[in-house]
């Protein structure tokens, strides 16, 4: 995948991870506003998304009925917009410096379409290699919640898509996959206790940051603020 082979000095690569209601928007939000304060210029994104072309299969996939796609159709797709969102606006921001926070990424397929819907992993590891080559994040950061605890937040924030109404073993295999990416990766990944306030898992995610990508951020502080400048409607 040439647009990622960046050569210059590279900004960093952090995808945020995790099941329903986890709280990926809110740190995503206050991580970039940590980041920007310290600094450093930031990019805010998501899958599925992030590009025109990836937004408009996100539409493809999160509307309509439970069964509309097969998990085999679903990954394709999710795949095509993530090598689309990859070589339009991720691999071009990090070539500039930029960081790029992704508010789910590659590991939401592994998760999702395999953990969850049983595509088998080694072919979902092979399609991410056909469309992305080595391109990995350099942290990735999932939130673990228990299952409850994500159902009823993501309930209480808007009617369920898709995804959010497939049952709850469904939602119990997801968490475990999760887990489970997070064992297999460890260099890559680190597990966090999403069950806190906001700001408690804000500051362990920049205490995740300082000890894999060597950078010490202060928290943001304006937690109402920010929240709401950016999560209103996804990054
Ligand atoms: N999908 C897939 O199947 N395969 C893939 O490869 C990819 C995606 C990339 C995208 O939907 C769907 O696509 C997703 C997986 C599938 N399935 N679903 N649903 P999305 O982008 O619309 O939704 P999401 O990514 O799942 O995010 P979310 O469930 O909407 O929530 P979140 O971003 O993790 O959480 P939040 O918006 O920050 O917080 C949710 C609520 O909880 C909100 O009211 C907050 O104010 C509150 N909150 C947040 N943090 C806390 C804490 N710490 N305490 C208490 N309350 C909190």
């Amino acid at each position: 995948m040439a647009a990622a082979d960046v050569t210059g000095p590279r900004g960093r690569f952090i995808s945020i991870e995790g099941g329903e209601g986890a709280g990926k928007s809110t740190q995503i939000a206050l991580l970039a506003g940590a980041l920007e304060r310290a600094g450093i210029a930031v990019q805010a994104t998501r899958e599925p998304g992030g590009s025109p072309g990836a937004e408009a299969i996100r539409e493809l996939l999160l509307e309509g009925e439970g069964e509309r796609w097969d998990a085999t159709a679903e990954a394709l797709l999710l795949v095509a917009a993530r090598y689309d969102h990859v070589t339009r606006v991720i691999a071009p921001a990090l070539a500039q410096g930029v960081w790029v926070v992704s508010d789910r990424f590659a590991d939401s397929t592994m998760a999702y379409q395999g953990y969850g819907r049983g595509v088998a992993l080694t072919d979902l590891a092979a399609l991410h290699s056909f469309a992305l080559g080595e391109f990995s994040p350099d942290l990735t950061v999932i939130l673990d919640l228990p299952v409850e605890t994500g159902l009823a937040r993501a309930a209480a924030r808007s009617a369920a898509d898709r995804f959010e109404r497939l049952d709850y073993a469904f939602h119990e295999r997801l968490r475990h996959g999760f887990q489970r990416i997070a064992a297999d990766n460890p260099a890559r990944c680190v597990l966090i206790d999403a069950s806190g306030d906001p700001q408690t898992v804000h500051r362990t995610v920049l205490d995740a940051i300082g000890h894999r990508l060597g950078i010490a951020v202060a928290s943001h502080p304006d937690l109402g603020r920010v929240t709401h400048a950016r999560t209103e409607g996804k990054p």
